[in-house]
C-alpha cells in the first residue's frame, strides 16, 4: 500500500519518531517508512533516531553506548545496502551475559558476533587509530540482537537508521584490559557463533573493516559529525563480522571468540 508521497519538506519527525518507537516498544511489525511514502533524507533518518532516542529515555532508558552497523561486507551482502550506520544503545537492551532474554519482547530477532569497546577516556571527530586505541579501557566479545521493526525485515538505508539501526538487544563477554599488544591484537581473531552447540556462522574480526580498531575510529568520526561525544565509560559495538542468523525460541547462543572468550545468552522458549 503505497499511500500519499510525502516529500522530504513534509516529514514529521516526532510523528515519525512515535511510529518507530511504538512499533519497537510493542514488538509490532509495521510497513516500511519508505513504502509508505515518506521519502526520507539521512540527515531526517538520524533526526527520527535521535527523536526516538529522545523518547526512551523520557521513559527511564539512559544511553550507555553506541552500535556501529554495515562495517563488513558480510552484512552489507545480507542486507543489500553498502553505507556504514550507527545508533544507539540503551541499559534497557542490555543481556545479562549468560542470562535469558524474552522471546516475547521482538518481532523477527537475529543474532550476530560483534566485538565490543570499553572507553576510558571520551572520543570524537577524527581521531587516529593510536589516538582511539588510547581511548579504551577494556574490549570484549559481544552478541547483538538485531530485531527490524519493518515487514520481512526488508529497509533502505534511511529505512533502517530510523529505526534505530535494527538494534534490539545486546550481550558483552568478560572485559578483557589485558590482551597484549592491542593494536595488533584483535586484527584476525576467529570468531564462531554457536547454536545449541553447532557453529552456525564462521568469522574473523578482520571482517570489520579489515581491522576492528577502524570502526572505533569511525564511531568517533561520526560521533563528531553529528556534533556529539562519545563519553568515557561508553560502550561501542564496532559491527558484526559475518552474516545475521534468525534466532528461535529457547536458542541457547554462544560466541566464542579466539583470545577474548565467550559471551552468550539464551531465548526464552516463548509462550
Ligand atoms: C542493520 C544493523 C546492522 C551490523 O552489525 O552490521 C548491524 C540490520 O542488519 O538490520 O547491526
Ligand atoms: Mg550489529
Amino acid at each position: 500500500m503505497t499511500a500519499t508521497t510525502h516529500t522530504t519538506e513534509e516529514i514529521n519527525v516526532h510523528a515519525l519518531a512515535k511510529v518507530v518507537d511504538d512499533a519497537a516498544k510493542n514488538a509490532n511489525a509495521i510497513e516500511q517508512l519508505s513504502e509508505q511514502g515518506y521519502a526520507l533524507s539521512l540527515t531526517q533518518a538520524y533526526q527520527v533516531q535521535d527523536q526516538s532516542l529522545v523518547n526512551r529515555l523520557a521513559r527511564g532508558e539512559k544511553q550507555v553506548g553506541i552500535k556501529m552497523g554495515f562495517t563488513s561486507r558480510a552484512k552489507m551482502i545480507q542486507m543489500g545496502v553498502d553505507d556504514m550506520i550507527w545508533g544507539p544503545l540503551t541499559d534497557d537492551m542490555f543481556i545479562e551475559e549468560g542470562g535469558e532474554t524474552s522471546w516475547e519482547k521482538y518481532v523477527h530477532p537475529r543474532v550476530e558476533p560483534e566485538i565490543a569497546f570499553l572507553l576510558k577516556k571520551p572520543l570524537s571527530g577524527n581521531v587516529t587509530l593510536a589516538e582511539a586505541m588510547a581511548a579504551v579501557e577494556a574490549i570484549a566479545p559481544a552478541l547483538e540482537i538485531i530485531d527490524s521493526r519493518y515487514d520481512n525485515f526488508k529497509f533502505s538505508l534511511e529505512d533502517v537508521v530510523a529505526d534505530n539501526c535494527s538494534s534490539s538487544g545486546f550481550t558483552i563477554g568478560a572485559w578483557q584490559s589485558n590482551i597484549g599488544d592491542l593494536s595488533e591484537g584483535i586484527r584476525n581473531l576467529g570468531m564462531v557463533m554457536e547454536f545449541d552447540g553447532q557453529a552456525v556462522e564462521i568469522g574473523s574480526s578482520a571482517g570489520i573493516l579489515g581491522n576492528p580498531w577502524r570502526s572505533l575510529a569511525a564511531a568517533a568520526r561520526v560521533a563528531g559529525e553529528a556534533g556529539k561525544v562519545l563519553p568515557a565509560g561508553s560502550i561501542v559495538l564496532a559491527g558484526a563480522s559475518t552474516a545475521a542468523q534468525a534466532l528461535k525460541p529457547g536458542v541457547h547462543v554462544r560466541l566464542n571468540c579466539e583470545k577474548l572468550g565467550v559471551a552468550e545468552f539464551t531465548v526464552s522458549k516463548g509462550a
